[in-house]
């Protein structure tokens, strides 16, 4: 559905189901020649420490040398990028068409001239929205806002759900004066007591409001007081799901059954639930899935309460699951109430639906929202998706990757397990932590980097350009490590 409108959009292009060539200059391969992270990324670091805690640093990349799926370190070492800055990056680095991106002036002077879009947008920017609408909107949401980053879109995605219960409540937006005054003070009437509802190992990001609905890790929690919120259970699936059809079932109807109590006795101790948060595959949380039914059922409880429905497509959204919103493999009978986006899109932001939209103006607002050069950005990805027809590359390239890593799963069983994904975004699951520390350590080593996510999980994050000659050496190199591990 969203292809044939981005066919419309450019007509131009064709479509391609396979692509046979690379990025020019992209190498045939990784090499590691250092330690990892070698000796200059060891310096930098060392600098950089000085000024901030940057603990977090992997290595300092070379983001002039860094082509298509592989990243350059500072200290020349090639890696097979399967994580792409976190899942960020749709075309691979230094993509020819993105670099040919500012070459034009007037979109240069839209990026250097950077406005207060909410104040001062420029001439074209209700076409350009418009044109991003017609695009890639999610069917039955034709209203956008863009916004900074993930948690920026999710802020206001809560604040969205809020506001649209308060209105339900009211049955107009006429604030009283008291509703006026009070909030001034965070007090109800005008400060009500309401709840946003998110998953166990949910990610949502990190500000004040988010981070009440992260539930992934302490280390991103621990003393930043919280919203008194409610939590449900995610479901939590058996591999390989053909063999536990019935027990995954159960466990779909225990999590649903558990967000059904939660939002009455919040209802009770009177701080309603008006939205649920909800990530399409939670993705930081364990690369953990939930089926079509489960999502359906999950709108309902939302409609029966009379609560947004949010999904949050940061991670999933932009085509890495083979379908530009990963939410579509769920074919609700109606679209959710808001879908969040930022990651491979360039830019943050949310689509929502008519009933979401807010009525006065300054009540989601602040000094950007957003960036007309990260929309450009979005414009060039979206063009080449559709002329090298990558998310159906994505889809051919998912399967075979997910077909190797079951053989391999079998083969060297129990080392892994859990093999699942869609499209190329694709995790498993190591025996224990220490393992999949291990293994990613030892991939790393081996010229491949790779993510981790949830307790032992590893997990695909690559670029829409991901072929099947890089899942090969991706499977060649872990069958090296698995063969290392099962020796060891
Ligand atoms: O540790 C961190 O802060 C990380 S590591 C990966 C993310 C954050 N992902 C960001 C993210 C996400 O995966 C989902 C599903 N929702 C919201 C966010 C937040 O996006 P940013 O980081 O742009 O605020």
């Amino acid at each position: 559905m969203w292809s044939k409108s981005l066919r419309k959009v450019f007509p131009q292009t064709g479509g391609r189901a396979c692509l046979s060539t690379s990025l020019p200059g992209e190498p045939c391969g990784p090499c590691v020649r250092t330690s990892v992270p070698g000796p200059k990324s060891k310096d930098l670091l060392h600098d950089l420490n000085q000024i901030q805690q940057a603990g977090s640093t992997s290595v300092f990349v070379n983001y002039d040398k860094s082509i298509g799926n592989y990243l350059v370190d500072v200290d020349g070492n090639t890696f097979l990028d399967t994580y792409m800055q976190i899942s960020t990056i749709p075309l691979g680095y230094n993509h020819p068409e993105l670099l040919k991106a500012f070459c034009n002036e007037h979109d240069l002077k839209c990026l250097i001239n950077r406005p207060a879009l909410g104040v001062f947008p420029g001439e074209d920017w209700p076409k350009r929205m418009s044109r991003i609408c017609d695009m890639i909107a999610p069917c039955g949401m034709p209203h956008l806002n863009t916004m900074m980053c993930g948690a920026c879109a999710n802020e206001n995605a809560f604040k969205h759900a809020f506001m649209a219960f308060r209105r339900k409540e009211r049955g107009h937006d006429n604030f009283s004066k008291e509703e006026q005054e009070s909030c001034i003070y965070n007090t109800p009437p005008g400060s009500p007591k309401l709840a946003i509802m998110s998953f166990l190992y949910g990610f949502h990001g990190r500000t004040l409001g988010t981070l009440s609905t992260t539930r992934s890790k302490f280390i991103q929690k621990i003393d930043i007081p919280a919203f008194d919120w409610p939590m449900a259970n995610f479901p939590n699936y058996r591999y390989p799901l053909e063999e536990n059809v019935e027990c995954n079932k159960k466990e779909d109807e225990k999590c649903l059954a558990r967000v059904e109590e939660l939002f009455d006795s919040w209802c009770k101790k009177g701080m309603p639930v008006a939205g649920v948060i909800v990530e399409p595959i939670q993705s930081e949380g364990g690369d953990n899935h939930a089926s079509p039914e489960f999502f359906k059922k999950l709108q309902v409880i939302c409609k029966n309460n009379n609560a947004a429905l949010i999904m949050d497509e940061v991670q999933t959204g932009g085509g890495p699951t083979g379908k530009f919103w990963c939410h579509e493999y769920f074919d609700l009978p109606c679209p959710p109430d808001i879908v969040t986006f930022s990651k491979k899109l360039q830019l943050g932001g949310y689509f929502y639906t008519g009933e979401m939209a807010v009525r006065q103006p300054f009540r989601t607002f602040n000094t950007w929202m957003g960036d007309p050069g990260k929309v450009i950005l979005l414009e060039k990805v979206l063009e080449v998706i559709v002329r090298d027809d990558l998310l159906e590359h994505v889809r051919q390239t998912g399967e075979y990757v997910l077909k190797h890593l079951k053989d391999l799963e079998t083969e060297f069983c129990p080392l892994f397990h859990s093999s699942r994904g869609r499209g190329t975004f694709i995790a498993f699951t190591a025996q224990t932590t220490e393992k999949r520390d291990e293994m990613i350590m030892l991939l790393k080593e081996k010229g491949v980097w790779c993510g981790s996510c949830g307790k032992s999980s590893i997990r695909l994050r690559a670029s829409l350009l991901f072929q099947k000659k890089h899942a090969n050496i991706f499977l060649d190199i872990l069958r090296c490590v698995l063969q290392e591990l099962k020796t060891c």
